[in-house]
């Protein structure tokens, strides 16, 4: 069952309302990939969605990703109850996508794993506050005839279980890198900030003969096309950066070196704020007072998933804080590119953000929660300078994160100036 009509036995799926929630949030998916992938070298920052206190440039996670699309397939089926997401075929698709990411960001970051932690919760046979590390048993999945388990260490490496994926299987490192740029490096923020530059040149009616040159196609078709996509900024996002060449031989490697600023929502809450699982919305612009709609609003910049079980166990409870991320970039150059402000500059970034940047929260049946009654909640606007990466085998270089307290100060559930971040 998925987004069903009701709680009710004789609810119904509406798998059409899902591929709408998944196609507005899809670029924001990808972006999140590729951040993970550029800025996220430490395995304990990267796997999971656990606050680190003042490390503001690692708020997003695998983890968070995978949580993202729990939710945004069940939206109150099966998906979106972590107890019982099993029981929709989806999910095993899901969860071997959610490998294949993991393998692809080991194969880039190979000396980085599991260092000792203690359990912030329990399983069947973990308890909360026990030590774990890479020699602990994976309960209850067996590695031979002798009673012994799996262990994080038996673990590390597909190869070990006879597979790999295309993007990985005999590259080296470059490799690996050039094999994911054009998969999806038209949403990286290099793409975005390149778009930017294209915008410009042909506004100014100005030759544009380098970068015809640089990316092999004419400049007009890499202008988003605004109206003429089907619906919503999201799928002119999507709609514009898919029509942006991927990486190629002939593109990055010209590029002149340079930087951009990436700007991302950092989001922060207590896992259990909501019972059960539930959905923060980023909006950038007005957007429709019907929370049903507010997945699939025009304005809606992605939508993050705080996923929960049914709790029957109180010793299985998350009760952390716990972090997501909703990259700002792609949208803001699309209205950058309306003329509303300068992308390049941060003075006019930051107040456009302070007045267009918006966030709700709903449950699974989309009901809205009051911004007032969700604990910890922590909305705050990061922004990073970044190197511009030299070619199609290397990845962009993130700078030092400047966290913009001033943009959320005076709003509900926005992090206040001086707050930690
Ligand atoms: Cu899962």
């Amino acid at each position: 069952m998925r987004y069903p009509t009701s709680g009710q036995s004789d609810a119904k799926s509406q798998d059409p309302l899902v591929v709408d929630q998944i196609d507005q949030s899809q670029a924001t998916y990808s972006k999140r990939f590729m951040n993970l992938l550029e800025a996220y070298p430490q395995y304990s920052q990267f796997s999971n969605e656990a606050w680190y206190p003042n490390s503001p440039g690692t708020y997003d996670s695998l983890e968070s990703l995978h949580d993202q699309l729990h939710g945004l397939i069940g939206n109150g089926g099966h998906m979106s109850y972590l107890d019982y997401s099993a029981f929709d075929p989806v999910f095993w698709l899901h969860h071997t996508n959610i490998d294949r990411l993991f393998s692809i960001w080991q194969a880039i970051y190979p000396d980085s794993y599991m260092e000792p932690a203690v359990a912030t919760t329990g399983t069947a046979t973990i308890k909360a506050g026990d030590k774990l590390d890479q020699d602990s048993p994976l309960t209850p999945f067996h590695k031979d005839t002798s009673n012994n388990f799996h262990t994080p260490s038996s673990v590390r490496d597909t190869e070990t279980f006879g597979y790999s994926y295309p993007e990985i299987n005999g590259n080296d490192i470059p490799g690996v890198k050039r094999a994911v740029n054009a998969l999806y490096g038209s949403s990286s923020g290099q793409s975005i900030a390149r778009r930017g530059e294209v915008e410009e040149r042909s506004n100014d009616s100005q030759p544009t003969a380098t970068i015809q040159l640089s990316t092999g196609v004419p400049s007009a078709s890499v202008q988003p096309s605004g109206a003429a996509q089907p619906s919503g900024v999201a799928a002119q996002i999507a709609g514009g950066l898919s029509e942006m060449p991927g990486p190629s031989n002939s593109s990055l490697d010209v590029l002149q070196q340079g930087t951009y600023q990436e700007w991302i929502t950092n989001i922060r809450v207590l896992k259990t704020a909501v019972e059960s699982t539930f959905f923060i919305h980023i909006f950038l612009g007005d957007f429709t007072n019907d929370p049903k709609y507010w997945s699939i609003d025009p304005n809606l910049v992605g939508t993050h998933t705080v996923a929960n079980p049914l709790v029957a166990n109180p010793s299985q409870i998350h009760n952390t804080l716990v972090t997501g991320t909703i990259p700002l970039s792609a949208k803001l150059q699309l209205d950058a590119d309306k003329g509303k402000f300068d992308m390049r500059n941060p003075t006019q970034v930051s107040t456009y953000l302070k007045d267009n940047l918006h966030w709700r929260i709903t449950k699974m049946d989309d009901s809205p929660v009051p911004l007032s009654e969700v604990a910890q909640l922590k909305i705050s606007v990061v922004s990073s300078v970044v190197m511009q990466a030299q070619n199609v085998s290397d990845f962009p270089v993130w700078g030092e994160f400047t966290v913009h307290g001033d943009i959320t100060d005076d709003k509900t559930g926005g992090l206040n100036v001086g707050e930690p971040s």
